[in-house]
């Protein structure tokens, strides 16, 4: 159990929200001297950056970019006197990767974990009709006990590098909004749905968490606000006749009202916007709302110019509008949860997310998991500090199936990308992860996990706790690029013949596919790295994948380039983007575009001439 509530901050006749966003205060601490000088009471600097961003790309000397260590940030609030007698919080909507929150000089909250939000209460450490000091310490080292995993050498010079072992620069910062919110003293902590469609009708389940003795009503308004059900109590069933479903590129979306009660007083009240869909693996189809569904999208990350990993409202819309003209359906929130706003709109929009936890890097591997990929075993789960990191990686589980729960958005957790599975020592470890998320998920939605090319049908030791599986492939890339492509068919295909004999009878998703282009180049015939090849190398996975009916989702790598660390595998950032990293389209996205506008966003039925998949 969580010790606070997740629910997405909100102001209405009960509670209260202000965003704290702006430009606060930055401090970095090579020496980690803040404690000691007495930063938590406030920091002595006239520094500001922007609050929500990562700090490292406004600043021009590498050593800040490059920084890895301790960094403070501070800002100012005023409470208003009327808000005495109310439960006071500080939500963080993400800081990476950890953080100790100081309100007043007072220690109020800690967390590790840089994709997912925690509050800390400031009711007795705050006051009231003043103004009050917020003050953050946060941290970016990366190591084997946290996820995402890596490590941080010191160089001789004796400053601090982070060596990720995964292919994303190490962005750091309070990446995401900053709330201030006042709570009535018997509030609602959760809120819970689970949905059954019937003949012309939908049951929505629901479970009220708050406060002992309190009565609930429930309330269920359709999009232009008419009751279509309503309840009573902590648990129950709201029928809903003739319901309109939500589905992919068509969402139609309702509102619970909860209002808690105390005697006859109004106590609380949360408005949740809600979908009513349901999602299940049969065979080797996804389903949603009883319909096939095939995949067409994109891994992404939260990356751009400027602002990092930060939530940023123009780059949200503009990639939305990107995916919409491309006839994309779907995307997988690689490498870790995003943002709230992120789920919001693509449920406002109809789009399909795998939601994948920041279990990434859980491969001993540098030079952009180079080494991930040429088979050598690290052991990874098998070392003295995995029982630390299964730790780590559980309460992000917890923390992202809290948070995303109620999404109709969400049709799958992704629970690592790309780790070692081929050593025995992965299982016991996997087992615990799957078996958690079926736990906490209301609505037990399919698990999954990408895997990384060297787990096969023959090696891979966890595909099997998979509802249904995700491949990343590079054949035609990594594997046999260039005028060797027709090898990289071949070797694809057969790789495809193992799994249909492995016998798995689940669907198959690409949750990676592609290689890296430069916008700049152009070359007929074709070379690796130019425009031409991309295409070239996109028609062939295409055709394999076509190839399979058990095939039921492409989602190419990447939507756009993105910044990494340096190293020769990369030239100033991944390239594998369809879009630059300005959001301009590369060729590409002209063949994707033709390719998804032909097949539907629901019923796809594949071709009776593809192979079968049992
Ligand atoms: C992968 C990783 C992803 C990388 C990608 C690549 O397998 O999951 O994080 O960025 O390959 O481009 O190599």
């Amino acid at each position: 159990m969580l010790p606070y509530s997740l629910l997405y901050p909100q102001t209405n006749t009960a509670r209260r929200a202000v965003k704290l966003d702006g430009m606060w205060k930055f401090s970095l601490d090579p020496q980690t001297q803040g404690e000691r000088e007495g930063w938590p009471q406030g920091l002595p600097t006239q520094e500001r950056i922007p609050v929500p961003a990562s700090f490292q790309d406004f600043f021009t000397d590498k050593d800040t970019r490059e920084y890895a260590g301790d960094f403070w940030y501070e800002t100012k609030f005023f409470l208003p006197r009327e808000w005495a007698g109310k439960r006071l919080f500080l939500r963080f909507g993400s800081v990476t990767h950890r953080a100790v929150v100081y309100c007043n000089g007072v220690e109020v909250a800690r967390h590790q974990g840089g994709f997912l939000p925690f509050c800390a209460d400031i009711t007795a450490a705050a006051r009231l009709d003043q103004e009050n000091t917020l003050v953050v310490k946060a941290n970016n080292e990366l190591t084997e006990t946290n996820i995402p995993c890596g490590r941080t050498i010191t160089l001789k010079n004796g400053k601090k590098m982070a060596k990720p072992y995964f292919d994303f620069f190490n962005y750091a910062g309070i990446h995401r909004s900053v709330h201030l919110l006042a709570l009535p003293q018997a509030s609602i902590q959760d809120v819970s749905l689970t949905f059954a469609l019937e003949e012309r009708a939908a049951q929505v389940r629901y479970t009220v968490d708050c406060a002992p003795g309190c009565t609930v009503a429930l309330s269920l308004l359709d999009a232009q606000g008419n009751l279509a059900a309503s309840g009573e109590g902590t648990e129950g069933v709201l029928t809903v006749k003739e319901p309109r479903l939500w589905g992919v590129r068509d969402p139609y979306l309702y509102r619970l009202v909860v209002t808690l009660f105390q005697g006859d007083q109004l106590a609380d009240q949360y408005t949740l916007e809600t979908g009513i869909r349901t999602v299940e693996v049969r065979g080797a189809q996804i389903l949603l709302n009883g319909k096939p569904v095939y995949l067409k999208g994109f891994g992404k990350h939260e990356d751009s110019d400027l602002f990092g990993r930060g939530f940023n409202p123009a780059a949200l819309k503009r990639d939305f509008e990107l995916m919409k003209w491309m006839g994309a359906n779907s995307f997988r929130t690689s490498h870790y949860p995003y943002a709230e706003e992120v789920y919001q709109m693509a449920d406002r929009e109809g789009f399909l997310i795998i939601d994948e936890v920041p279990a990434v890097g859980m491969f001993e591997s540098l030079m952009n998991f180079f080494d991930a990929t040429t088979g050598k075993q690290s052991g990874f789960f098998g070392k003295e500090t995995t029982p630390q990191l299964l730790q780590a990686h559980l309460q992000a589980v917890e923390e992202m199936i809290a948070r995303d729960k109620n999404h109709p958005c969400v049709v799958a957790w992704s629970l690592f990308n790309e780790p070692e599975t081929t050593n025995e020592n992965a299982v016991p470890y996997f087992e615990q992860i799957f078996a958690r998320a079926r736990e906490l998920d209301p609505q037990q939605r399919p698990r999954t996990f990408a895997l990384i090319g060297n787990s096969t049908p023959e090696t891979c030791k966890c595909v099997q706790l998979s509802d249904f599986v995700c491949l990343n492939r590079y054949y035609g890339w990594y594997n046999q690029g260039g005028y060797e492509i027709s090898d990289a068919e071949e070797n694809f295909r057969k790789e495809m013949d193992g799994w249909q004999a492995r016998g798995l009878h689940r669907p198959f998703v690409f949750t990676e596919y592609g290689g890296d282009t430069l916008s700049s180049k152009h070359k007929l015939p074709s070379v690796m790295w130019s425009q031409e090849y991309q295409r070239e190398a996109l028609e062939m996975l295409h055709r394999v994948f076509d190839s399979y009916d058990f095939v039921q989702g492409e989602q190419v790598w990447n939507f756009a380039d993105f910044q990494t660390g340096e190293g020769i595998m990369r030239v100033n950032g991944n390239k594998k983007g369809v879009f630059t990293r300005q959001r301009q389209p590369k060729d590409a996205a002209f063949l994707l575009k033709a390719r998804w506008e032909s097949i539907p966003h629901t019923g796809w039925e594949k071709s009776p001439g593809a192979k079968q998949g049992e």
